[in-house]
């Protein structure tokens, strides 16, 4: 079903290459095979990112391959599927085998609790998913227009009930997987299969755009769950799970200069009780699915359709697919969105361990040999790994006994104070960027070490060394940091060029505003100084960062609506 304005414009690109892909086979096979290069076709570009898997190239490398006439260096980033971040023993070891012997050697947690491979060759592409494949981790749907890694709260030890909402967005991850077999037939070479093959949820051109969803359970708000397409928010009463408040239309990305995209936190639309998370799941995805955009594709996420059809319209709609009536939604309130740092009891006895990992990259240095010590983990932990919405990573499960085994490593490899560092720093955020990613205008992950050292030292002469203050960086407005909910948030517009973003809450229920359009590190440094220096003096009791330049730095006139704090 398309809106009647739709009807007129043509359909995108995209949505003819879905239609004729056979369910996301397309020519990738064939071109596998294509030894002649490292490419492949650009709609087997498009339908790969379904299968977890982006075409990109070394862009530092770019020029020079020109130059000599060379083909660009091509490589494949791969993001595994892993709901709520979850990883055995068993499959990091695998992992960390694969990245260095079939991909780069460095492993990167994402903002969306999951690892990303990068510089796979086209040819080393099919042993690697195999090779993942045997310790149960695939990259289905980890890319693509559909829903996407599924967010959970990572420390599922705090709380008997976080394990609940755990396993629900577990399930919610399997449920809305796509039904084709073509991952399987492709690179797992499975057999064929002979037809009748449907999509019964998404349909055969899957839905407009890519789909994120995030269950939350307050008073941590680490997941971000207003950014989200579709989120849950737990509602616990009695101490038991009494159900979720569900909240459709969050998403960030935008395009610098085009006024008609804009980062929108998510509405609230009620509460229902769990037993209702998939049903209602679908009916959102569903009414995206026949309402989304499909003519153009910055145009086409969920809080598009939201915005120009109004949010009563799309719950009556959701209620009337889904035959549920939202209930009033019930009160929650979030206090934050930082990870826990270090040894943490937990409820039954058992231990976690927060460890900070600068923009997640997992890597091995001199004197920083990360990897290394994570194998060693790995190799004795009979818990599990959870990566965190914040690109850290959680040693959870871990036994008393085995506490002091895990200190023993980190400290062997002078890790131990990985979490002693300033507040600023353990709570930063940054894409990937260069030279990894092909819509990059400016650094990222490369230059967040050298902003965090300038911010330091005013932070440090002003005495907020230990304020949680939370600085984001990417490398361009699609915003895969989420830089627009952060209280500094810098995105990319040219090399060394980034708007600056001030004012979003740190509870993730207010979003940032313009405080310059274009500005370099170094005199973003020298801008804010003063700002800084004036928070310490004149804040008020418990007053964060963003609040302040809220209240007292940015002009009324919000560049951004802002919700205020959801009680
Ligand atoms: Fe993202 C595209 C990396 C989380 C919004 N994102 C990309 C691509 C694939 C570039 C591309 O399309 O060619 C980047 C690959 C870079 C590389 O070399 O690895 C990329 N996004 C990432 C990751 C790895 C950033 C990170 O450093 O951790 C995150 C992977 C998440 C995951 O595991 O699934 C990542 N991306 C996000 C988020 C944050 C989130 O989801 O919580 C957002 C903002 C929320 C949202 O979706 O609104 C985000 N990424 C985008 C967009 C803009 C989408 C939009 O509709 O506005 C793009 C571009 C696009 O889709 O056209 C994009
Ligand atoms: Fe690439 Fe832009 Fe995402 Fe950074 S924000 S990873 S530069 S798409």
């Amino acid at each position: 079903m398309s809106s009647n304005s739709e009807a007129v414009k043509p359909l995108s690109a995209n949505e003819i290459i879905k239609a004729d892909s056979h369910l996301l086979r397309g020519s990738i096979a064939a071109d596998l095979i294509d030894s002649s290069t490292g490419n492949i076709s650009d709609n087997s570009n498009q339908l790969t990112k379904f299968h977890g898997l982006y075409m990109q190239d070394d862009r530092d490398l770019r020029n020079a391959l020109k130059k000599a006439g060379k083909e660009k260096a091509f490589a494949f980033m791969l993001r595994a599927r892993l709901p709520g971040g979850v990883a055995t023993p068993q499959q990091w070891l695998v992992l960390d085998q694969l990245a260095g012997e079939m991909a780069s050697p460095s492993l990167r947690l994402t903002t969306r609790q999951t690892f990303q491979f990068h510089g796979i060759l086209k040819g080393n592409i099919k042993a690697l998913v195999k090779r993942m494949h045997k310790v149960l981790l695939d990259s289905i749907a980890a890319c693509g227009d559909v829903n996407r890694n599924v967010m959970a709260p990572p420390n599922p030890e705090r709380s008997p009930l976080l394990q609940q909402v755990y396993d629900q967005a577990r399930a919610w991850s399997e449920y809305a997987l796509p039904k084709t077999h073509a991952y399987h037939e492709i690179w797992l070479d499975e057999e064929l299969v002979a037809g009748g093959e449907v999509e019964p949820m998404y349909g055969p051109t899957y839905l407009p755009r890519k789909f994120k969803t995030g269950f939350a359970l307050p008073p941590s708000n680490d997941i971000d769950v207003f950014s989200q397409d579709l989120g849950f928010i737990a509602i616990v009463e009695n101490d038991q799970l009494a159900g979720y408040n569900v909240t459709v239309g969050g998403g960030l990305g935008m395009s610098h200069g085009n006024a008609e995209t804009f980062p929108r936190l998510a509405d609230v639309l009620g509460f229902i009780s769990p037993d209702k998370v998939n049903t209602i799941g679908q009916a959102v995805l569903m009414t995206q699915r026949d309402y989304g955009d499909r003519t153009n594709r910055k145009h086409a996420r969920l809080k598009y359709t939201i915005e120009d059809r109004g949010v009563e319209w799309f719950k009556a709609e959701v209620e009337k697919r889904a035959g549920i009536t939202f209930e009033a939604a019930r009160p929650f309130h979030f206090t934050t969105i930082e990870d826990p740092h270090g040894w943490q009891e937990c409820a039954d006895g058992n231990w976690f361990y927060g460890l900070h990992i600068l923009s997640g990259r997992i890597k091995d240095l001199p004197g920083w040999p990360m990897k290394t010590a994570l194998r060693e983990i790995a190799q004795i932990h009979t818990g599990d790994f959870r990566l965190t919405p914040s690109q850290n990573l959680t040693i959870s499960g871990v036994t008393p006994a085995q506490k002091p085994l895990i200190d023993e490593i980190l400290t062997r490899h002078g890790l131990s104070g990985e979490n002693n560092q300033s507040r600023l720093r353990l709570n930063a955020l940054s894409c990937v960027a260069l030279p990894t990613c092909g819509l990059a205008l400016a650094e990222s992950e490369r230059v967040l070490p050298e902003m965090l050292e300038k911010f330091e030292t005013v932070l440090e002469e002003a005495g907020l060394r230990d304020d949680a203050i939370s600085l984001r960086v990417t490398g361009c407005p699609n915003g895969c940091a989420r830089p627009y909910l952060a209280e500094i948030g810098f995105v990319g517009r040219a090399p060394n060029k980034y708007a600056l973003y001030l004012g979003a809450s740190y509870n993730g229920t207010r979003l940032n505003r313009l405080y310059t359009p274009s500005t370099n590190i170094d005199d973003a440094v020298t801008m804010l100084t003063p700002i800084i220096k004036r928070y310490a003096l004149e804040r008020n009791d418990g007053e964060g960062f963003g609040d302040y330049c809220d209240r007292v730095i940015l002009p009324k006139d919000a560049t951004f609506h802002s919700i205020g704090t959801r009680e």
